[in-house]
């Protein structure tokens, strides 16, 4: 039997695109933040979640977002797709190549409860992003860190590379959960859904919808991800089975 999320993820819309701090919306609300490296499938994964193909911009060549995007989930309840780091040239300082913009978004934002990580799979934890966490981490907020990709790799890569990033999360005095994703197939998706409706606090969380058994894709049969994020306190579905994202150009 599979249950999912019937919420306010699929009325979601454009807000604003900020430039600067002053253009964001009042801090009345609530919000959680997307950030990772530059083409890991920060804007895929917002568009998956939503169940829309181009809500958030999907960069054909990696470093072109210089904007926040702000998306409105509900009245008051936002979803922050973050310009990207770490294109421009190794050996940067990672606030120098992030930006003023999103140095003081993530420093000072009282709106913000918490952090969705995407990495890459394939490259997941490199440097940077760990730099981020570490600078994050005096915050006090919780990370989710989405393992996008999953498509791109055979199920038991899945599984050890989620293992490790388990493993360092364990290990880096945070509250800091992990799980296995991809916009493509629509791996995890009602996983991560929780675990931000929960943040955002939105209204219909957490009532669950029953749905029946829709699962047709075989790939997502058997996976872990449903089951792997401790900071849920809510049923974990087997997996979502609806991939919102049919991009298919990819620069890798
Ligand atoms: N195979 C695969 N490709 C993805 C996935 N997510 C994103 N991509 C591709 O990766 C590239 C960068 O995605 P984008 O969402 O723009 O990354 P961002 O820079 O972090 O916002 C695009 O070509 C996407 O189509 C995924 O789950 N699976
Ligand atoms: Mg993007």
């Amino acid at each position: 039997m599979l249950y999912c999320l019937m919420t306010a993820f699929d009325h979601a819309r454009l807000l604003c695109t900020a430039a600067d701090l002053n253009q964001l919306p009042p801090e009345s609300g609530r919000e959680v933040a997307f950030a990772g490296r530059s083409n890991a499938g920060k804007s895929s994964a917002i568009n998956t979640l939503t169940r829309r193909r181009r809500l958030a911009y999907v960069a054909r060549q990696p470093g072109k977002t210089r904007t926040i995007q702000l998306f409105e989930l509900a009245p008051e309840r936002l979803l922050v797709d973050l310009p990207g780091y770490g294109y421009a040239r190794v050996g940067e300082s990672l606030r120098r190549r992030w930006g003023r913009l999103v140095d003081a978004y993530l420093a000072q934002r009282a709106a913000l409860q918490g952090l969705v990580l995407v990495v890459d799979i394939r490259h997941p934890l490199t440097p940077l992003d760990r730099q981020l966490l570490a600078w994050f981490a005096p915050r006090d907020l919780p990370v989710h860190i989405l393992a996008t990709k999953a498509d791109k790799i055979s199920r038991s890569q899945a599984l050890l590379a989620l293992r490790r990033i388990e493993q360092w999360a364990g290990t880096s005095g945070m509250r800091c959960s992990v799980q296995l994703f991809s916009s493509h197939a629509g791996i995890g998706v009602d996983e991560a859904r929780a675990v931000i409706a929960r943040w955002l606090d939105l209204p219909d969380d957490p009532s669950l919808r029953e749905v029946g058994s829709q699962n047709k894709n075989p790939r997502l049969k058997g996976s872990k991800a449903g089951g792997k994020n401790a900071l849920i306190g809510i049923k974990a579905p087997a997996q979502g089975g609806e991939a919102g994202d049919d991009e298919t150009s990819s620069t890798h």
